[in-house]
């Protein structure tokens, strides 16, 4: 049962990466407000735990976003009551490493092409066709301020959120006229386990990032694309870019000869 009055409501939100962080604050954001769910990631059991403790009916389904058969078989199996999807988030991400390009593994640019750019397009492409056909849809893309602001190690990473960005606002020019929005939701620190998937597993490393400042929280990006999907229906958030406070940005660096 809904919580609240709003302009306009996802009756059926399929989220990916939804075992934790952001994904999993918002099941429970968009469980609060009466929406339906789908919930995939590759942790099932997490997702059961999730669906356990949500106030509105899940679906949950083991997925790599990055494999399409099983992107294309999920959406083609779900269950008759949540086959009506008009809300995709696409959540499911990772930065894997910090070195420079000239020190990076090369495996694990390409596990970041996958899961950012290969999933979010898999799960993008077996979606959509249905909201434009039944005339109402949302694709809300996790971008980054990485993929708009460099910064030092960011290089694969950074680039996969820009290609959402820029995705992001090609899907908008393709939709004209169709009643089907995309927004990017572009955060800036926020403490999930973003950093220890980064450091391959070294939690005072991670913990390091976050240390001496408030970072956001999966709630405030929640909270974000929760009020991007309930605009009225002819309102399109393009992108919305969220820092806590404590983030900014640095000046240019120089490289100066003789230091
Ligand atoms: C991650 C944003 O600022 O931690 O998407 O690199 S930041």
């Amino acid at each position: 049962m809904a919580d609240e009055q709003l302009p306009y409501l996802p009756k059926i939100v399929f989220i990916t990466g939804a075992s934790s962080g952001i994904g999993a604050a918002c099941a429970r954001r968009f469980a609060r407000a009466g929406s339906w769910l789908i919930l995939a990631a590759r942790r099932i059991e997490k997702l059961r735990a999730l669906a356990e403790e949500l106030e509105s009916a899940a679906h949950v389904v083991e997925l790599d976003v990055s494999d399409p058969v099983a992107v294309e078989q999920t959406v083609r199996s779900l269950p008759e009551e949540f086959l009506e999807v008009d809300c995709l988030v696409n959540s499911a991400g990772l930065a894997l490493g910090l070195n420079p390009a000239q020190e990076a593994n090369l495996s694990e640019w390409h596990t970041m092409v996958r899961v950012n750019i290969d999933g979010l397009l898999n799960c993008t492409h077996s979606l959509l066709p249905g909201m434009v056909e039944r005339g109402r849809g949302h694709i809300v893309n996790l971008g980054s301020v990485a993929g708009t602001y460099p910064y030092p190690g960011g290089n694969v990473y950074g680039a996969t959120k820009a290609f959402a960005e820029q995705f992001s606002l090609n899907l908008r020019a393709d939709l004209l006229g169709k009643p089907v929005r995309v927004t990017n939701i572009e955060p800036g620190m926020v403490e999930t386990e973003f950093s220890v998937v980064r450091f391959s597993g070294d939690e005072d490393k991670a913990r390091s990032v976050y240390q001496g400042m408030q970072p956001l929280s999966p709630d405030d990006i929640a909270d974000a694309i929760a009020w991007a999907c309930t605009r009225p229906q002819h309102v399109n958030v393009n992108r919305m870019e969220v820092m806590p406070v404590a983030q900014a940005f640095s000046p240019f660096a120089v490289a100066r000869k003789g230091r």
